[in-house]
């Protein structure tokens, strides 16, 4: 485990991050950067361990003197814009952010000679694109077909490529379909699993795009945290990138009828032409990681479960939801 270190989270109050933060508060010095724009602070443990700035990972002078300050021992650079039809409105808004914000803190750590013990950047699934290829392997093509994919890509790349230029440790993920608690469904492009959810909880009326039948590798959060911690943790992962996900695609079809069989009512699905670009299927090859002693510890009926227990029990959850009654 990584303990008693300093570790900064950029987006640490986003989905992903703020479940990573709850893995690894117990023994270390937390730094949480986030502008909360998609985040919340809901979303964060009170703990004298935490140290929140409310800030824009864009703002270069503030993280190059955070970085300064702090000198951390590992470093996951979760903050970004998450919506690819935000990136497609806004490129070049997002790019400072999605990009040029994480190269900033690369060049800090390169020109102040920090001594980083290691720093994960979390890329996407999104980076295949529209490639036929399954499952999606690290070595698969790549097609980024967005401003989000491309900046992802790119900045995969600046990570890996800092790493070997100038001794830096460091590795990339490649986020397949995260689902689970803390995921902000307030938006049409929210994950399709948080919109669901919402809908099985308040009873309200679920867009189905297309016949169901289109698959995805649906991956609990808690085992994104793990596999977090885990290339944090392991030496022979530097320089690499992983592919983050369960090595199995489920079809929209029958995550529908686990929310019904969970929910216990019928969801109110309303059917429509199938999402313009959309794929049909898509599914990670996880060997890389699989050799590393990851494994998933959530079926998708064991992660939608205690996904579902989170939302009907953690009062943090309805903080974005309470205009709405729930499902008695
Ligand atoms: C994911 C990412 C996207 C991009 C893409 C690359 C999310 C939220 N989206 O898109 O950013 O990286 O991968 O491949 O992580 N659906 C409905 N009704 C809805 C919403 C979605 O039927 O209200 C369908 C949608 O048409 C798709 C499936 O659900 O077939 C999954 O949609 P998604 O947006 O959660 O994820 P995905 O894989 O399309």
């Amino acid at each position: 485990m990584i303990q008693k270190s300093k570790i900064l989270i950029t987006g640490g109050a986003g989905f992903v991050g703020s479940n990573l933060v709850d893995a690894l508060i117990g023994t270390n010095e937390i730094v949480v950067v986030d502008d909360l724009s998609m985040g919340s602070l809901n979303n964060l443990p009170r703990s004298p361990h935490l140290h929140f700035f409310k800030h824009s990972i864009t703002d270069a002078a503030f993280m190059q003197q955070l970085l300064k300050a702090w000198c951390f021992d590992y470093i996951y650079l979760l903050a970004a814009v998450a919506s690819v039809a935000d990136t497609i409105q806004r490129p070049i808004a997002t790019h400072e952010i999605n990009e040029v914000a994480n190269l900033n803190i690369l060049e800090t750590i390169k020109t102040e000679r920090l001594s980083v013990q290691k720093l994960l950047f979390a890329s996407s699934a999104a980076v295949y694109g529209n490639q036929p290829e399954l499952p999606k392997a690290e070595t698969s093509p790549i097609d980024p077909l967005s401003p989000y994919a491309i900046d992802k890509f790119a900045t995969e790349r600046f990570t890996i490529d800092y790493g070997r230029l100038f001794d830096i440790p460091t590795v990339a993920t490649r986020f397949f379909n995260v689902y689970g608690s803390k995921q902000n469904p307030s938006s049409p492009y929210s994950g399709v699993l948080s919109l669901l959810s919402d809908s099985a909880k308040f009873d309200t009326p679920f867009t189905l795009f297309g016949d169901g039948e289109q698959t995805r590798d649906f991956v609990y959060v808690k085992d994104v945290v793990q596999a977090l911690i885990l290339l944090m943790r392991l030496p022979e992962t530097t320089g690499r990138v992983y592919n983050v996900g369960t090595g199995h695609g489920v079809s929209l079809n029958t995550i529908i009828s686990h929310f019904e069989t969970i929910g216990g009512h019928k969801l109110r699905v309303t059917r429509t032409m199938p999402r313009l670009g959309d794929i049909q299927k898509s599914f990670a090859d996880i060997t890389a990681l699989t050799k590393l002693g990851y494994r998933a510890n959530y079926s998708i009926a064991d992660g939608l479960l205690d996904y579902w227990r989170s939302l009907t029990t953690d009062q943090s959850n309805d903080g974005q939801n309470d205009h709405r009654k729930m499902k008695g």
